[in-house]
Protein backbone atom coordinates (compact mmCIF):
# COMPACT_ATOMS: atom_id res chain seq x y z
CA UNK A 1 0.00 0.00 0.00
CA UNK A 2 1.37 3.35 -1.01
CA UNK A 3 0.85 6.17 0.60
CA UNK A 4 0.34 8.82 -2.36
CA UNK A 5 1.03 12.09 -1.00
CA UNK A 6 4.42 10.66 0.54
CA UNK A 7 6.15 9.40 -2.71
CA UNK A 8 5.19 13.10 -4.55
CA UNK A 9 8.74 14.76 -5.00
CA UNK A 10 7.81 17.45 -3.49
CA UNK A 11 6.07 15.88 -0.31
CA UNK A 12 7.65 15.10 2.88
CA UNK A 13 9.55 11.76 1.54
CA UNK A 14 10.63 13.31 -1.50
CA UNK A 15 12.63 15.77 0.56
CA UNK A 16 13.91 13.10 2.86
CA UNK A 17 15.27 11.73 0.29
CA UNK A 18 17.10 14.18 -1.61
CA UNK A 19 18.34 15.35 1.86
CA UNK A 20 19.66 11.87 2.58
CA UNK A 21 21.66 11.84 -1.04
CA UNK A 22 22.82 15.11 -1.65
CA UNK A 23 23.05 16.64 1.64
CA UNK A 24 21.21 19.45 3.70
CA UNK A 25 23.06 22.50 1.67
CA UNK A 26 24.77 25.44 2.92
CA UNK A 27 28.67 24.05 4.52
CA UNK A 28 27.51 20.69 3.12
CA UNK A 29 27.60 21.07 -0.33
CA UNK A 30 31.59 21.58 -1.30
CA UNK A 31 30.11 24.20 -3.65
CA UNK A 32 29.71 26.53 -0.54
CA UNK A 33 33.81 26.14 -0.40
CA UNK A 34 35.06 28.33 -3.13
CA UNK A 35 38.11 30.50 -1.83
CA UNK A 36 40.83 29.81 -4.18
CA UNK A 37 43.56 29.74 -1.10
CA UNK A 38 41.89 26.17 -0.08
CA UNK A 39 43.91 23.43 -1.10
CA UNK A 40 46.71 20.34 0.57
CA UNK A 41 49.45 22.98 0.89
CA UNK A 42 48.15 25.41 2.64
CA UNK A 43 46.84 23.04 4.81
CA UNK A 44 49.81 20.99 4.94
CA UNK A 45 51.97 24.09 5.71
CA UNK A 46 49.74 24.51 8.97
CA UNK A 47 49.91 21.06 9.92
CA UNK A 48 53.39 21.01 9.66
CA UNK A 49 53.13 24.06 12.15
CA UNK A 50 51.04 22.17 14.56
CA UNK A 51 52.70 18.76 14.39
CA UNK A 52 55.57 20.35 15.80
CA UNK A 53 53.68 22.62 18.03
CA UNK A 54 51.72 20.14 19.54
CA UNK A 55 54.30 17.46 20.03
CA UNK A 56 55.75 19.98 22.66
CA UNK A 57 52.03 20.72 24.02
CA UNK A 58 51.51 17.07 24.28
CA UNK A 59 55.38 16.82 26.48
CA UNK A 60 55.08 19.52 28.60
CA UNK A 61 51.38 18.74 29.41
CA UNK A 62 52.42 15.14 30.17
CA UNK A 63 55.60 16.67 31.82
CA UNK A 64 53.11 18.92 34.29
CA UNK A 65 50.90 16.54 35.14
CA UNK A 66 53.70 14.51 36.58
CA UNK A 67 54.73 17.77 38.40
CA UNK A 68 51.49 17.67 40.60
CA UNK A 69 52.70 14.13 42.09
CA UNK A 70 49.24 12.37 41.77
CA UNK A 71 50.93 9.59 43.61
CA UNK A 72 50.97 11.10 47.14
CA UNK A 73 47.37 11.29 46.84
CA UNK A 74 45.10 14.07 48.64
CA UNK A 75 44.89 16.77 46.87
CA UNK A 76 47.82 15.92 44.61
CA UNK A 77 44.96 13.51 43.14
CA UNK A 78 42.42 14.76 40.69
CA UNK A 79 42.17 11.99 38.72
CA UNK A 80 41.99 8.78 40.59
CA UNK A 81 40.52 6.30 37.56
CA UNK A 82 43.41 7.18 35.41
CA UNK A 83 44.76 3.35 35.58
CA UNK A 84 47.26 3.16 32.83
CA UNK A 85 47.04 6.41 31.15
CA UNK A 86 49.50 7.30 34.62
CA UNK A 87 52.61 5.22 33.63
CA UNK A 88 54.70 7.57 32.84
CA UNK A 89 54.70 9.20 36.78
CA UNK A 90 57.96 9.58 38.30
CA UNK A 91 58.62 11.47 41.64
CA UNK A 92 59.23 15.47 40.47
CA UNK A 93 62.83 16.49 41.13
CA UNK A 94 63.53 19.74 42.71
CA UNK A 95 66.43 21.18 40.72
CA UNK A 96 66.73 23.25 38.67
CA UNK A 97 64.58 25.00 40.27
CA UNK A 98 63.45 26.56 37.15
CA UNK A 99 61.93 23.73 36.07
CA UNK A 100 58.23 23.64 36.26
CA UNK A 101 58.44 27.70 35.34
CA UNK A 102 59.96 27.24 31.93
CA UNK A 103 57.54 23.88 30.96
CA UNK A 104 54.61 25.41 32.31
CA UNK A 105 55.14 28.25 31.09
CA UNK A 106 56.26 27.43 27.68
CA UNK A 107 52.79 24.72 27.64
CA UNK A 108 50.36 28.15 28.39
CA UNK A 109 52.23 30.45 26.16
CA UNK A 110 52.48 28.16 23.23
CA UNK A 111 48.81 26.59 23.68
CA UNK A 112 47.85 30.19 23.42
CA UNK A 113 49.83 31.17 20.44
CA UNK A 114 48.61 27.97 18.38
CA UNK A 115 44.66 28.71 18.67
CA UNK A 116 45.24 30.75 15.69
CA UNK A 117 46.94 28.21 13.51
CA UNK A 118 44.27 25.73 15.16
CA UNK A 119 41.43 27.91 13.37
CA UNK A 120 43.35 28.28 10.19
CA UNK A 121 43.74 24.65 10.19
CA UNK A 122 39.89 23.70 10.85
CA UNK A 123 38.99 26.40 8.08
CA UNK A 124 41.20 24.99 5.59
CA UNK A 125 39.65 21.43 5.61
CA UNK A 126 36.59 22.52 6.63
CA UNK A 127 34.61 20.86 3.43
CA UNK A 128 35.71 17.77 4.74
CA UNK A 129 34.26 18.18 8.30
CA UNK A 130 31.44 19.12 6.60
CA UNK A 131 31.45 16.19 3.98
CA UNK A 132 28.12 14.47 3.08
CA UNK A 133 27.41 11.54 3.19
CA UNK A 134 28.80 11.47 6.43
CA UNK A 135 29.49 7.74 6.33
CA UNK A 136 30.19 5.90 2.87
CA UNK A 137 32.21 3.17 3.97
CA UNK A 138 33.93 1.47 7.55
CA UNK A 139 36.81 2.63 6.44
CA UNK A 140 35.34 6.29 5.82
CA UNK A 141 33.27 5.89 8.97
CA UNK A 142 36.58 4.94 10.93
CA UNK A 143 38.66 8.16 9.44
CA UNK A 144 35.47 10.38 10.71
CA UNK A 145 34.94 8.92 13.62
CA UNK A 146 38.98 10.16 14.32
CA UNK A 147 38.49 13.45 12.91
CA UNK A 148 35.58 14.20 15.05
CA UNK A 149 37.78 13.08 18.07
CA UNK A 150 40.55 15.05 17.31
CA UNK A 151 38.46 17.99 16.45
CA UNK A 152 36.47 17.62 19.48
CA UNK A 153 39.09 17.15 22.33
CA UNK A 154 41.25 19.96 20.82
CA UNK A 155 38.50 22.09 21.46
CA UNK A 156 37.92 21.13 24.47
CA UNK A 157 41.57 21.77 25.56
CA UNK A 158 41.75 24.57 23.87
CA UNK A 159 38.79 26.10 25.42
CA UNK A 160 39.27 24.50 29.10
CA UNK A 161 42.98 25.61 28.92
CA UNK A 162 42.04 29.71 27.72
CA UNK A 163 39.32 29.88 30.07
CA UNK A 164 41.41 28.34 32.88
CA UNK A 165 44.73 30.73 32.22
CA UNK A 166 41.64 33.44 32.83
CA UNK A 167 40.88 32.08 36.29
CA UNK A 168 37.02 31.53 34.91
CA UNK A 169 35.88 27.97 35.71
CA UNK A 170 32.19 27.97 34.33
CA UNK A 171 32.05 23.83 33.80
CA UNK A 172 30.69 21.16 35.88
CA UNK A 173 33.59 19.11 35.75
CA UNK A 174 37.52 19.71 37.18
CA UNK A 175 40.17 21.24 34.90
CA UNK A 176 42.74 19.20 35.96
CA UNK A 177 40.26 16.24 35.50
CA UNK A 178 38.73 17.62 32.14
CA UNK A 179 41.87 18.69 30.22
CA UNK A 180 43.41 15.54 31.23
CA UNK A 181 41.23 13.00 29.90
CA UNK A 182 40.53 15.39 26.81
CA UNK A 183 44.46 15.19 26.41
CA UNK A 184 44.49 11.33 26.44
CA UNK A 185 41.88 11.47 23.61
CA UNK A 186 43.43 13.98 21.52
CA UNK A 187 47.21 12.14 21.93
CA UNK A 188 44.75 8.64 20.59
CA UNK A 189 43.46 10.43 18.03
CA UNK A 190 46.42 12.84 17.07
CA UNK A 191 48.63 10.04 16.50
CA UNK A 192 46.05 8.48 14.07
CA UNK A 193 45.82 11.35 12.06
CA UNK A 194 49.39 12.26 12.34
CA UNK A 195 50.05 8.23 11.12
CA UNK A 196 47.09 8.69 8.28
CA UNK A 197 48.37 11.55 6.67
CA UNK A 198 52.09 11.96 6.77
CA UNK A 199 52.26 11.14 3.52
CA UNK A 200 49.89 13.44 2.45
CA UNK A 201 51.57 16.27 4.25
CA UNK A 202 54.93 15.80 3.04
CA UNK A 203 54.10 15.10 -0.80
CA UNK A 204 51.98 18.39 -0.45
CA UNK A 205 54.76 20.26 1.05
CA UNK A 206 56.88 19.16 -1.23
CA UNK A 207 54.41 20.24 -4.43
CA UNK A 208 55.61 23.69 -4.43
CA UNK A 209 58.33 26.27 -2.79
CA UNK A 210 56.95 27.71 0.07
CA UNK A 211 59.72 30.42 -0.26
CA UNK A 212 58.91 30.85 -4.42
CA UNK A 213 54.81 30.59 -2.79
CA UNK A 214 55.62 33.90 -0.39
CA UNK A 215 56.27 35.65 -3.71
CA UNK A 216 53.01 35.28 -5.58
CA UNK A 217 50.77 38.42 -5.30
CA UNK A 218 47.14 38.23 -5.16
CA UNK A 219 46.29 38.79 -8.45
CA UNK A 220 48.08 35.41 -9.86
CA UNK A 221 47.11 33.39 -6.52
CA UNK A 222 44.47 30.27 -8.42
CA UNK A 223 43.82 27.28 -6.95
CA UNK A 224 45.58 24.40 -6.43
CA UNK A 225 44.94 21.28 -8.78
CA UNK A 226 42.30 19.46 -7.79
CA UNK A 227 42.78 16.89 -4.88
CA UNK A 228 42.18 13.19 -4.47
CA UNK A 229 41.23 14.54 -0.72
CA UNK A 230 38.80 17.63 -2.26
CA UNK A 231 40.07 20.47 -0.57
CA UNK A 232 40.35 22.34 -3.33
CA UNK A 233 37.05 24.19 -4.33
CA UNK A 234 35.76 22.21 -8.02
CA UNK A 235 34.24 25.99 -8.73
CA UNK A 236 36.77 28.83 -7.39
CA UNK A 237 36.41 32.39 -6.92
CA UNK A 238 39.03 35.04 -7.94
CA UNK A 239 41.74 35.00 -4.79
CA UNK A 240 41.55 38.32 -2.47
CA UNK A 241 44.35 37.53 -1.03
CA UNK A 242 47.73 35.59 -1.32
CA UNK A 243 48.85 32.79 0.31
CA UNK A 244 51.37 34.93 1.75
CA UNK A 245 48.54 37.06 3.20
CA UNK A 246 46.73 34.19 4.76
CA UNK A 247 49.59 32.98 6.68
CA UNK A 248 50.59 36.74 7.75
CA UNK A 249 47.15 36.99 8.91
CA UNK A 250 47.80 33.98 10.95
CA UNK A 251 50.97 34.29 12.18
CA UNK A 252 50.18 38.12 13.28
CA UNK A 253 47.20 36.47 15.25
CA UNK A 254 49.70 34.17 16.82
CA UNK A 255 52.72 36.83 17.91
CA UNK A 256 50.28 39.01 18.73
CA UNK A 257 48.57 37.11 21.47
CA UNK A 258 52.18 35.83 22.01
CA UNK A 259 53.19 39.21 22.75
CA UNK A 260 50.25 40.09 25.08
CA UNK A 261 50.82 37.38 27.14
CA UNK A 262 54.84 36.58 27.29
CA UNK A 263 54.63 39.14 30.08
CA UNK A 264 53.23 36.49 32.68
CA UNK A 265 56.00 34.34 32.10
CA UNK A 266 58.86 37.07 32.33
CA UNK A 267 59.13 38.70 35.11
CA UNK A 268 60.65 42.37 33.77
CA UNK A 269 57.65 42.22 30.80
CA UNK A 270 55.27 41.99 33.16
CA UNK A 271 53.31 45.08 32.34
CA UNK A 272 52.82 43.93 28.96
CA UNK A 273 50.88 41.25 30.03
CA UNK A 274 47.54 42.67 28.86
CA UNK A 275 45.63 39.16 28.62
CA UNK A 276 46.81 37.78 31.37
CA UNK A 277 44.53 38.46 34.79
CA UNK A 278 47.51 37.89 36.84
CA UNK A 279 50.32 39.32 34.64
CA UNK A 280 50.12 42.83 35.04
CA UNK A 281 51.87 45.11 37.49
CA UNK A 282 51.12 45.44 41.30
CA UNK A 283 53.34 48.38 41.77
CA UNK A 284 56.96 47.53 43.31
CA UNK A 285 57.06 47.52 47.12
CA UNK A 286 58.96 43.60 48.35
CA UNK A 287 55.17 41.90 48.44
CA UNK A 288 53.86 43.46 45.02
CA UNK A 289 53.71 40.60 42.89
CA UNK A 290 51.09 38.15 41.73
CA UNK A 291 48.71 37.26 44.33
CA UNK A 292 46.60 33.98 43.26
CA UNK A 293 43.99 33.65 46.34
CA UNK A 294 44.08 36.74 48.54
CA UNK A 295 43.72 36.78 52.02
CA UNK A 296 39.96 37.90 52.19
CA UNK A 297 39.14 35.28 50.01
CA UNK A 298 39.76 32.79 52.66
CA UNK A 299 37.87 32.08 55.16
CA UNK A 300 40.57 32.28 58.36
CA UNK A 301 39.78 34.99 60.41
CA UNK A 302 42.68 37.46 61.07
CA UNK A 303 43.29 36.82 64.18
CA UNK A 304 44.26 33.19 63.33
CA UNK A 305 47.63 34.91 61.97
CA UNK A 306 48.04 37.12 65.28
CA UNK A 307 49.80 36.50 68.18
CA UNK A 308 47.47 33.04 68.52
CA UNK A 309 49.32 31.67 65.62
CA UNK A 310 51.29 28.63 66.34
CA UNK A 311 53.01 26.25 63.68
CA UNK A 312 52.23 22.31 64.91
CA UNK A 313 54.83 19.60 63.77
CA UNK A 314 54.10 16.29 63.97
CA UNK A 315 56.95 13.51 63.26
CA UNK A 316 57.33 9.89 64.73
CA UNK A 317 59.37 11.38 67.38
CA UNK A 318 56.57 13.26 68.03
CA UNK A 319 54.58 16.77 68.44
CA UNK A 320 56.13 20.26 68.32
CA UNK A 321 54.32 23.38 68.55
CA UNK A 322 56.25 26.32 67.64
CA UNK A 323 55.46 30.32 67.71
CA UNK A 324 56.48 32.78 65.10
CA UNK A 325 59.34 34.10 67.17
CA UNK A 326 60.63 31.03 67.85
CA UNK A 327 60.43 29.64 64.30
CA UNK A 328 62.66 33.51 63.07
CA UNK A 329 65.38 32.47 65.90
CA UNK A 330 66.23 29.20 63.95
CA UNK A 331 68.36 29.49 61.27
CA UNK A 332 67.23 31.39 58.42
CA UNK A 333 67.89 30.98 54.78
CA UNK A 334 67.53 32.84 51.86
CA UNK A 335 66.91 31.66 48.51
CA UNK A 336 65.60 33.28 45.16
CA UNK A 337 63.21 31.31 44.00
CA UNK A 338 60.38 31.13 41.57
CA UNK A 339 56.63 30.87 42.22
CA UNK A 340 54.89 29.13 38.75
CA UNK A 341 51.50 28.96 38.69
CA UNK A 342 49.82 26.25 36.70
CA UNK A 343 47.79 28.69 34.58
CA UNK A 344 51.52 30.30 33.23
CA UNK A 345 52.02 33.07 35.10
CA UNK A 346 55.49 33.14 37.25
CA UNK A 347 57.72 35.16 39.37
CA UNK A 348 60.94 34.78 41.36
CA UNK A 349 61.27 36.58 44.40
CA UNK A 350 63.80 36.39 47.60
CA UNK A 351 62.01 34.21 50.05
CA UNK A 352 63.62 34.17 53.76
CA UNK A 353 62.58 30.96 56.09
CA UNK A 354 63.75 27.83 57.68
CA UNK A 355 64.64 24.80 55.67
CA UNK A 356 61.90 22.09 55.66
CA UNK A 357 64.35 19.39 56.85
CA UNK A 358 65.10 21.41 59.53
CA UNK A 359 61.76 21.31 61.19
CA UNK A 360 61.23 17.47 59.99
CA UNK A 361 64.63 17.62 61.69
CA UNK A 362 62.76 18.28 65.21
CA UNK A 363 60.32 15.31 65.00
CA UNK A 364 62.32 13.29 63.61
CA UNK A 365 60.43 13.10 60.81
CA UNK A 366 63.71 14.13 58.21
CA UNK A 367 63.79 10.55 56.62
CA UNK A 368 59.85 10.56 55.89
CA UNK A 369 58.97 10.13 51.99
CA UNK A 370 56.14 12.99 52.28
CA UNK A 371 54.98 15.50 54.76
CA UNK A 372 50.72 16.60 55.00
CA UNK A 373 50.94 20.36 54.77
CA UNK A 374 48.12 21.82 56.38
CA UNK A 375 46.65 25.58 56.07
CA UNK A 376 44.47 27.46 58.18
CA UNK A 377 42.20 27.78 55.17
CA UNK A 378 39.08 25.74 55.78
CA UNK A 379 37.93 23.49 52.95
CA UNK A 380 38.63 23.67 49.06
CA UNK A 381 41.01 22.08 46.97
CA UNK A 382 44.42 24.28 48.17
CA UNK A 383 43.98 23.92 52.00
CA UNK A 384 45.79 20.76 52.14
CA UNK A 385 48.72 19.20 50.10
CA UNK A 386 51.62 16.76 50.36
CA UNK A 387 54.73 17.27 49.10
CA UNK A 388 57.25 14.31 48.47
CA UNK A 389 60.09 12.88 50.87
CA UNK A 390 62.26 14.37 47.88
CA UNK A 391 60.89 17.98 48.17
CA UNK A 392 61.33 17.96 52.12
CA UNK A 393 64.78 16.99 52.18
CA UNK A 394 65.50 19.46 49.62
CA UNK A 395 68.17 22.09 51.02
CA UNK A 396 66.30 24.35 48.92
CA UNK A 397 62.48 24.13 50.35
CA UNK A 398 61.60 26.39 52.73
CA UNK A 399 59.03 27.47 55.67
CA UNK A 400 59.22 31.54 53.98
CA UNK A 401 58.53 33.80 56.70
CA UNK A 402 59.57 36.72 54.58
CA UNK A 403 59.93 37.74 51.33
CA UNK A 404 62.09 40.85 49.70
CA UNK A 405 63.38 41.30 53.39
CA UNK A 406 59.99 41.90 54.78
CA UNK A 407 57.54 39.85 56.99
CA UNK A 408 55.40 37.48 53.85
CA UNK A 409 51.68 39.92 53.87
CA UNK A 410 49.05 38.86 54.24
CA UNK A 411 47.96 37.76 51.07
CA UNK A 412 51.10 36.06 50.41
CA UNK A 413 50.60 33.90 53.27
CA UNK A 414 51.64 35.45 56.37
CA UNK A 415 52.47 33.73 58.83
CA UNK A 416 54.39 31.59 57.56
CA UNK A 417 54.43 29.57 53.43
CA UNK A 418 55.45 26.73 52.21
CA UNK A 419 58.20 27.71 49.15
CA UNK A 420 59.36 23.75 47.29
CA UNK A 421 61.85 24.65 44.24
CA UNK A 422 60.66 23.31 40.64
CA UNK A 423 57.46 22.51 41.70
CA UNK A 424 54.18 24.04 40.53
CA UNK A 425 53.34 26.58 42.22
CA UNK A 426 50.09 25.14 43.97
CA UNK A 427 52.51 23.21 46.38
CA UNK A 428 53.61 26.53 47.98
CA UNK A 429 50.86 26.63 50.65
CA UNK A 430 49.62 30.01 52.31
CA UNK A 431 48.96 30.20 55.70
CA UNK A 432 50.32 27.14 56.89
CA UNK A 433 49.39 25.68 60.27
CA UNK A 434 50.51 21.91 60.59
CA UNK A 435 53.23 19.95 59.22
CA UNK A 436 52.71 16.10 59.48
CA UNK A 437 56.18 14.22 58.17
CA UNK A 438 54.87 10.87 57.06
CA UNK A 439 51.36 11.66 56.85
CA UNK A 440 49.27 12.38 53.85
CA UNK A 441 45.84 12.81 52.98
N1 LIG B 1 46.36 28.10 51.48
C1 LIG B 1 46.53 28.35 50.17
N2 LIG B 1 47.76 28.27 49.65
C2 LIG B 1 47.96 28.52 48.32
C3 LIG B 1 46.86 28.85 47.48
C4 LIG B 1 45.58 28.95 48.08
O1 LIG B 1 44.58 29.26 47.41
N3 LIG B 1 45.44 28.70 49.41
N4 LIG B 1 47.09 29.06 46.13
C5 LIG B 1 48.24 28.33 45.58
C6 LIG B 1 48.51 28.65 44.19
S1 LIG B 1 47.51 27.91 43.04
C7 LIG B 1 49.59 29.42 43.82
S2 LIG B 1 49.98 29.61 42.20
C8 LIG B 1 50.42 30.12 44.83
C9 LIG B 1 50.40 31.59 44.57
O2 LIG B 1 51.09 32.29 45.57
P1 LIG B 1 50.94 33.87 45.73
O3 LIG B 1 49.48 34.16 45.79
O4 LIG B 1 51.68 34.27 46.94
O5 LIG B 1 51.57 34.46 44.50
O6 LIG B 1 49.97 29.86 46.15
C10 LIG B 1 49.50 28.58 46.41
N5 LIG B 1 49.21 28.44 47.82
MO1 LIG C 1 48.40 28.29 41.00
Amino acid sequence: MTATADTSPTGLRGRVEHVVRHGPGGPFRERSWRSPLRGPWLTSVLALVLLVGLLVLIVTGLLSYAAYDPRLGGSNEQTPGRGALAFFLFTWPTSPAWLYRVNQGTHVLLGIALVPVVLAKLWSVAPKLFEWPPVASPAKALERLSILLIVGSILLLMVTGVMNVQYDYAWGFSFYTGHFYAAWVFIAAFAAHVGLKLPVMVRSLRSRSFVAEMRVSTKDTVAEPRDADHLVSPDPLPATMSRRGALAVVGGGSLGLLALSVGQSVDPLRPTALLSPRGQSYGDGPNDFQVNTTFGETRIEPAETGSAWRLTLVGPSGTVVLRRDELLSMAMVSEELPIACVEGWSTSQRWTGVRLRELAALVGGADEESVFVESLQKGGAFSTHTLSGRQVRAARTLLALKVNGVDLSLDHGFPARIIVPAAPGVRNTKWVRTLVFGGSA
